[in-house]
């Protein structure tokens, strides 16, 4: 297996060990999403950032509409957040 091909095998089992508390692992209910970021990416909530989906998604988790996050969200997720990081370090590199 490839890095790469390691690292999404990674991602999907991250979201299954949250997405399945409640019993299913296809979707995060807002509870199992925030448990996630609060262990898998901590200070996220606290602050977000400076990307407006990835703000959009986090402040979201605090209204009680009974929303789930799907695979698809989740990676939107993760990937706003690493495009913003990435972006950050490069400039940190840079400047
Ligand atoms: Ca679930």
């Amino acid at each position: 297996m490839t890095k790469l091909q390691q690292i999404m095998e990674d991602l999907f089992a991250v979201f299954r060990e949250y997405a399945k508390r409640d019993g299913e692992d296809e979707t995060l209910t807002k509870p199992e999403a925030k448990d996630l970021l609060k262990n898998q990416l901590p200070g996220l909530i606290e602050n977000p950032g400076y990307d407006d989906e990835v703000r959009e998604l986090v402040g979201g988790l605090d209204v009680d509409d009974g929303l789930e996050f799907g695979f698809r969200t989740f990676m939107k997720l993760v990937s706003s957040v690493a495009s913003d990081r990435y972006e950050a370090q490069s400039l940190a590199r840079c400047g």
